[in-house]
């Protein structure tokens, strides 16, 4: 936890707003392994982080009028519970107002509230900062309405609003991962039962860090939805030429060539791809438990080629990353994380050399691009709570 960001969100708050707030601590999340095979009810590997996005909260006695001011975006908005309505021209105000409208469809919210955030995540950076905020919203108006919503219910609150209010179609993985994490542990989840099982997060003498490449490619959520739409189109085709599927986790690399012949060239690199990385997620789950990093960090290459190549979800400054990394012996694996189109590789390096070593790519990374890489060194920590 951020005690400088608590501290002056508490007394902030009190300076704006008049009232003692509730402080709800949201983390980003990272994912080793396991890209867009989520919404595929495939396996995933993701872990909360130590950044976090923080919100103060508290009613304010009206009884429907709300105000939410952002430190960290220096932005505020009003709006009325009853009144709410998308906002086509600001984003952020979308993962508010989705949470709060999806939760008054089922729960009464009798009171006007104000929000105050700060966060120490890097926004808009792949690492779910908008999960992170959406479960902090759902967290805090639960608890400030004592509506006794259950988390696993949460969860699905805070992907709806991404779904309807941020228009971007996103799996569970984020809002699941951001909720649950375990501190010093990975969670290996089944999209499909939704369940998951801890895997202690033992890299010694190997870092996790975080490449933050500054680009957000504007088409990220367009292709994101794009995906989805093209695995609907291959589902179908694959239960009218092939076989009864309800996703893709029904299909294994046996089914590779017969996929093959009865898709598109499109559609057959996308599902191909979807079926592989849930092998490799399943995989490196094994090499992990064995502390095999070597053949783990093997993996983190092969994913990114398949996003790359296959789903076609990387861009010119993730591959430069990973390509440069590659020739790197005591880097054991990197890979882009996240949706896509920017935002941060991940890579596994060695501890004696990490930090000559993001010096070093940084400078490379500058002069190719003119762009500023920011190296970011992440610890896992646990999920969004409530700070008694
Ligand atoms: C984004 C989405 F929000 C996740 O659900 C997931 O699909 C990810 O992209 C790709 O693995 O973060």
């Amino acid at each position: 936890m951020n005690q400088t960001i608590t501290s002056r969100l508490q007394t902030e708050f009190i300076a704006r707003f008049g009232n003692e707030p509730i402080v709800i601590a949201s983390p980003g999340r990272i994912n080793l392994i396991g890209e867009h095979t989520d919404y595929n009810n495939g396996f995933v590997m993701p872990a909360a982080i130590d950044k976090k996005i923080y919100c103060a909260m508290a009613k304010n006695g009206t009884s429907d009028q709300c105000t939410i001011n952002s430190l960290s975006l220096n932005d505020s908005f009003s709006f009325k519970l009853d009144a709410i309505e998308r906002n086509e021209s600001t984003n952020w105000i979308n993962y508010i107002i989705g949470v709060v409208a999806i939760i008054r469809k089922e729960h009464k919210l009798d009171a006007g509230f104000d929000i105050l955030i700060d966060s120490d995540l890097p926004l808009g950076a792949g690492l779910s900062s908008s999960a992170a905020l959406e479960n902090a919203i759902a967290f805090g108006l639960n608890r400030m309405f004592k509506l006794a919503i259950p988390k696993e219910k949460l969860i699905y609150i805070s992907q709806e609003a991404e779904h309807t209010y941020a228009l971007v179609e996103c799996g569970i993985m984020d809002q699941y991962s951001s909720a649950f994490g375990k501190e010093d542990h990975l969670l290996m989840l089944d999209c499909q039962s939704i369940s998951s099982e801890d895997i202690p997060a033992i890299f010694e003498p190997y870092e996790l860090w975080l490449l933050n490449t500054n680009v957000s490619h504007n088409l990220a959520e367009s292709e994101y939805n794009i995906r989805r739409q093209e695995c609907r189109a291959a589902i179908q085709l694959i239960n009218e030429k092939f076989k009864t599927i309800d996703s893709f986790r029904d299909l294994t690399i046996e089914d590779i060539p017969n996929l093959e012949k009865i898709l598109p060239e499109i559609l057959f690199k996308r599902v191909s791809y979807v079926i592989e990385e849930n092998e490799r997620v399943v995989k490196a789950a094994t090499a992990l438990k064995d502390n095999d990093l070597v053949t783990f960090g093997k993996m983190l290459y092969e994913a990114h080629e398949g996003q790359q190549n296959k789903y076609e979800v990387s861009c010119r400054e993730l591959d430069f990353l990973v390509d440069y990394s590659r020739e790197v012996s005591e880097v054991l694996g990197s890979r882009m994380m996240g949706g896509g189109f920017g935002g941060c590789t991940i890579n596994l390096i060695h501890k004696d050399i990490a930090e000559s070593y993001v010096n070093d790519i940084a400078t490379a990374y500058e002069k190719e691009f003119q762009i500023a890489l920011t190296p970011l060194k992440v610890n896992i920590d646990k999920g969004t709570y409530i700070l008694d």
